[in-house]
């Protein structure tokens, strides 16, 4: 079976708009994907919505690191940990899933990020790869063997959740449309496609299924 993987849209990843605040870490053009994701969701018998659920005090924030500001690099656990502004804190307004969203569309919710001490930016599992989320378990469960991969952000998110479910054997397509990213540097939405590309995710523009 095929199923959809909504990445992480979330309000705290949506820029501003009439009557409604900017999202703690607003990525360009987010608000774009949620009608792609609409326009989709129906022709998938399994829908997965991720959803980034941080502590308040998640050392990927840079109000952690005294004297760090939001972009630098630390490490954390070992790996190399972007900082950035509190975001999808548990419980607050900016981690809940887009109102504008189609929910009753979205079987299930997989929360990612819950462990202060590492950050998660893929669907499957921690950046260490040291804990799954239950996401791999779920699919299975539902005899799902392709994913299509959509959401927020193309460079980080969209980017490890693609590369593990190649790497978990999953039949995995990028919906390009369906995606935007941060481009903290230049082109790294282009590299996160290419990279996705050369490790077996179909890339798909204008997805019909
Ligand atoms: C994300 C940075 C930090 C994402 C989540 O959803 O791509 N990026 N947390
Ligand atoms: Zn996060």
């Amino acid at each position: 079976m095929k199923a959809l993987i909504l990445v992480d849209i979330q309000n705290d990843f949506i820029p501003a708009a009439p009557g409604k605040p900017e999202g703690a870490l607003a990525v360009p053009g987010g608000n774009e994907v949620i009608e792609v994701a609409n326009r989709l969701l129906p022709q998938y018998e399994f829908v997965v919505a991720t959803q980034d659920w941080h502590p308040a005090e998640h050392k990927s924030f840079a109000s952690q690191h005294p004297g760090r500001s939001v972009g630098e690099v630390v490490d954390l656990a070992g790996l190399d940990q972007v900082l950035w502004p509190d975001h999808c804190v548990q419980g607050t307004k900016g981690a809940e899933l887009c109102d504008e969203l189609n929910l009753s569309g979205v079987h299930e919710v997989v929360r990612k990020g819950t462990d202060a001490d590492i950050d998660s930016y893929s669907g499957f599992f921690d950046n260490g790869h040291r804990k799954a989320t239950g996401l791999e378990d779920l699919l299975k469960q539902h005899d799902v063997d392709e994913v299509h991969v959509m959401g927020l952000a193309t460079d980080y998110c969209v980017k490890f959740t693609a590369l593990d479910a190649v790497q978990l054997g999953f039949k995995t397509t990028l919906i390009t449309d369906g995606c935007r990213g941060v481009d903290l540097q230049p082109s790294d939405c282009d590299r996160a496609v290419e990279a996705m590309r050369q490790t077996g995710v179909r890339i798909m523009t204008n997805i019909t299924t």
